[in-house]
């Protein structure tokens, strides 16, 4: 769909003043929100991706793409969230200690908060004890989400998740990971409850283990 394209094409070129019109445009037309997110962002930061890895652009770019990303979003937001919040409980979210990419991470919160979740968002670089000590503040906390977008920070995620195994509080909570390097079994490997590939999917999995 054309508008779908429009979107794609200013998350790749990081138009940030102009996204949001086009996201606004794209529904109007009678686009799927969800069409928009996964083919116009998701699918545009993919070849952002792609160029950052081929020498084309550089991080200032990576930086400005994640920012027009980031307006489209918040235009989308109110047309996949769809209410109820809080009802299910509490998540803690964070990406791990070293990474600083929370575009993936803030999806996921956004699906969690819409599928009825009070997500409290710890942002990117949380040390592991930060994961811990918010737990401690709010031990009603039913699952603890760790986001890693990075091969060189998959050992930070490992580590965070063995902190959380090796606390007294284990059998309370589940503990979710994600983020595009991260695979089931390197989440068996550590010992994660559940892994899930998208966000859509990882609100899901939250519903079931807290339920
Ligand atoms: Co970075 N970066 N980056 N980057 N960046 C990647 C990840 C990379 C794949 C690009 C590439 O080379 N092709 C590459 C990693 C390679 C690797 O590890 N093997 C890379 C690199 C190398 C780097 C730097 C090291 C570059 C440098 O400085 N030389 C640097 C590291 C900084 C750091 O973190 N310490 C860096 C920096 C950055 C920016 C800051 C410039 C920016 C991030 C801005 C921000 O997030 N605010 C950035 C960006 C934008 C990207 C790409 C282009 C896009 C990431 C993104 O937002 N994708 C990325 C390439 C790519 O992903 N194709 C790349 C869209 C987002 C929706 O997808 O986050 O995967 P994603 O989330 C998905 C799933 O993974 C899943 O759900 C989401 C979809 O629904 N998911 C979960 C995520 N968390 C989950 C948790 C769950 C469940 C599912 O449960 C808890």
């Amino acid at each position: 769909m054309a508008g779908i394209q429009e979107v794609y094409d200013l998350v790749v070129k990081g138009k940030s003043k102009l996204i949001g019109a086009a996201v606004q445009e794209a529904l109007d037309a009678g686009c799927d929100a969800a069409e928009i997110l996964n083919k116009g962002m998701i699918g545009a930061m993919d070849e952002v991706g792609e160029k950052f890895k081929n020498g084309e652009i550089f991080v200032p770019e990576m930086l400005i793409a994640a920012k027009a990303m980031k307006k489209g979003v918040e235009v989308l937001k109110p047309h996949l969230a769809s209410g109820d919040q809080g009802a299910l409980g509490k998540v803690i979210i964070g990406t791990v200690a070293g990474d600083l990419h929370d575009i993936g991470k803030n999806l996921v919160a956004m699906m969690m908060e819409s599928t009825g979740f009070e997500v409290i968002d710890l942002g990117v670089d949380v040390p592991k004890e930060k994961f811990v000590e918010t737990y401690q503040a709010n031990p009603d906390t039913k699952i603890i989400c760790c986001s890693a977008l990075l091969t060189t920070t998959m050992p930070s995620l490992k580590d965070t998740v063995a902190l959380l195994n090796s606390s007294d509080f284990r059998s309370n909570i589940k503990v979710m990971v994600g983020g595009a390097p991260i695979t089931q079994a390197f989440a068996d490997e550590i010992g994660a409850d559940a892994y899930t590939e998208d966000a859509a999917s990882a609100a899901q999995k939250a519903k079931e283990l807290a339920s």
